[in-house]
């Protein structure tokens, strides 16, 4: 389905990544892709990871808090794909003291990361993206999550921004529309991933969503993958500026079944 694509994804820490599934999903449906890594800490494993894919993808660090490190990712995709069709936006970060603590005692600099790292750095490659997606049209994909506008313990003000992450979508969508660029973001259920093991009560998330949403199991990052795979390709070709969630349909419960019959 991408035969002669040429994408960008970031996000990838490990195996476990959302990012990495979707990686490997793309790279099965023909895709010429590019991964980014945050540091060469992370590098490493991006590196060994890459050398699996059946198409060597280039490899180039961004950590999305540095501008030049932007700029010189997007040089290289100029250089070496001349027209992007993808990008795809994997990457959340808080200081595990503001996930941790009291709500209200919020610090300002933990807010001022979380916003800049999670929802700041998605304008910031999508003004790089759009002229080199201009020529043919494009697909902008972030990741989302369901505290964005439901209170889930331990996820503060990461929720917050994630609010300020669909909202993001929603203008760049009706920006970027006029030139054939569409912007979506995903909405998974809890995973298991670097990232979530910073969020306290998590393996209790897990637990709940399994036992009470409506497919009864949770959400595998292959699914995930599946639904990057539709919002990148012409499939969805009249949707921009949509939340889909890949939930295994959670976030349409009220009461529970066993919870109405007292079981739960
Ligand atoms: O339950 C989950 N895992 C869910 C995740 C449910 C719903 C949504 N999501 C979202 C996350 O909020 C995030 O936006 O999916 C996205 C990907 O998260 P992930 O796959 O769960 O987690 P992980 O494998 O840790 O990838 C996120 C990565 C970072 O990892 P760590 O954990 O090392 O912070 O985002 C990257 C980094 O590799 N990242 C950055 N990349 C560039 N520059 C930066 C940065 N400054 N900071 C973090």
């Amino acid at each position: 389905m991408l035969e002669g694509r040429t994408g960008i994804i970031f996000g990838i820490a490990n195996k476990r990544s959302i990012a990495w599934a979707i990686a490997q999903r793309f790279d099965e449906a023909g895709a010429r892709l590019a991964l980014t890594y945050q540091n060469e800490r992370l590098g490493e494993n991006v590196r060994e990871l890459a050398a699996t894919l059946r198409h060597p993808p280039l490899v180039l660090p961004c950590d999305v808090t540095e501008e030049s490190q932007i700029e010189a990712v997007f040089e290289t995709l100029a250089r070496e794909f001349r027209h992007l069709d993808f990008l795809i936006h994997s990457i959340a970060f808080a200081p595990r003291e503001d996930l941790e603590g009291a709500f209200l005692e919020t610090s300002r600099e933990g807010y001022r990361i979380a916003h800049e790292v999670s929802v700041f750095s998605l304008i910031a490659l999508a003004r790089r993206a759009a002229p080199l997606m201009a020529e043919r049209g494009g697909s902008i994909v972030t990741l989302t999550y369901l505290g964005s506008e439901r209170v889930m313990p331990g996820y503060n003000v990461m929720g917050v921004a994630k609010a300020a992450l669909e909202s993001t979508v929603k203008y760049l969508a009706a920006e970027l529309g006029p030139k054939g660029i569409r912007v979506n973001a995903l909405s998974p259920g809890p995973i298991k991933t670097l990232a979530a093991s910073g969020v306290p009560g998590f393996s209790r998330m897990l637990k709940h969503v399994a036992q009470t949403s409506p497919l009864r199991r949770n959400t595998d990052p292959a699914e995930v993958a599946d639904a990057a795979l539709f919002f990148v390709s012409p499939l969805s070709r009249g949707i921009t500026g949509e939340i889909l969630f890949v939930d295994g349909g959670y976030h349409i419960m009220g009461m529970t079944m066993a919870e109405s019959s007292g079981e739960g």
